[in-house]
C-alpha cells in the first residue's frame, strides 16, 4: 500500500512515521509513504502558496496551480494513479467502513489543507474523496492524515502479524460492537479483581463472557452518545 502525503509541513510526519508497527510495515515493503511538499511546485519567485481570498475576509488560501500541479506531478510517479483525499473539517466523517474502504486502494494520495484552506477549484478539477477526523477544526489536514495512515495500515495485511487481531478491533466484523474488557496479571491490584471466569480456563464461557462484555460497553456507549445529542 502506498501513500502520498501532499503538504505544506512535512516535517510533521518523521515523528509518526518512526513509530514501531509503522516503521516496521515501511521495512518489510508493505507499506509506503511519501511526503512532498507542496510549496515545491510553486513556481513564482517567493515560491508562494497562499493568497488572499477574493471578496476579502480573514485568512489565506492555498493557492490552485502548485497544488493541481503537484498533485499532478506525483500521480505521475508510479504505474498507476492513487485515490485523491482531501482532509477537510467539511469531509465525509471517518469511520471504520470509510478506512476498509481506503484500505482497498493500492495507492492514496492525502492532500493536507491549511489556512482557510484551498482554492475551491482545486475541488472542481480534482474531484477528491473528502474526509474529516470528526467534528471540530484542526490547524489542518496533517493529524487527520496520520488518523488516516494509522487506521489503513491496520487492514494492511501482515502489517500487524497476528491478522485476528485487526478483526476483533471495536467496530470491526459484521456488529461492529466495541472490543471486550482485557486483563492481564497481576489477578489484583489494590482491590481490583480480575473477572473469575478468565482464569477459569473454561474458552466455551470466557468467549460468551466476552461477547455479552462488548454488547454492554456497546449499549453504554450509545446511551451515553444519545444522552449528550450527539
Ligand atoms: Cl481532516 N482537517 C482539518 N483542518 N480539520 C479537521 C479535520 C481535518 N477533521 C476534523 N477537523
Amino acid at each position: 500500500m502506498r501513500f502520498d502525503v501532499l503538504t505544506l509541513f512535512p516535517e510533521m510526519f518523521p515523528g509518526y512515521l518512526g513509530q514501531s508497527l509503522l516503521k516496521l510495515a515501511i521495512e518489510r515493503g508493505l507499506v509506503e509513504v511519501n511526503l512532498i511538499n507542496i510549496r515545491d511546485f510553486s513556481t513564482d519567485k517567493h515560491k508562494s502558496v497562499d493568497d488572499r481570498p477574493f471578496g476579502g475576509g480573514p485568512g489565506m488560501v492555498i493557492r490552485v496551480e502548485p497544488t493541481v500541479e503537484c498533485v499532478e506531478a506525483v500521480q505521475q510517479q508510479g504505474d498507476k494513479p492513487g485515490r485523491v483525499v482531501l482532509l477537510t473539517p467539511q469531509g465525509r466523517r471517518l469511520t471504520q467502513p470509510i478506512v476498509e474502504e481506503l484500505a482497498g486502494c493500492e495507492r492514496l494520495l492525502l492532500l493536507c489543507g491549511r489556512y482557510e484552506g484551498f482554492d475551491e477549484r482545486v475541488r472542481d478539477i480534482l474531484e477528491p474523496d473528502t474526509i474529516s477526523i470528526g467534528d471540530y477544526v484542526l490547524n489542518g489536514g496533517e493529524v487527520g492524515a496520520m488518523v488516516v495512515i494509522d487506521s489503513v495500515i491496520r487492514l494492511v495485511p501482515g502489517v500487524l502479524g497476528d491478522e485476528e487481531s485487526a478483526k476483533q478491533d471495536s467496530f470491526s466484523g459484521p456488529n461492529r460492537h466495541l472490543e471486550f474488557a482485557q486483563y492481564t496479571r497481576p489477578r489484583e491490584y489494590r482491590g481490583h479483581q480480575v473477572p473469575e471466569i478468565l482464569l477459569s480456563g473454561n474458552h466455551q464461557e470466557i468467549a460468551a463472557w466476552r461477547e455479552v462484555e462488548s454488547l454492554r460497553r456497546t449499549r453504554e456507549r450509545q446511551d451515553d452518545t444519545n444522552r449528550k445529542g450527539n
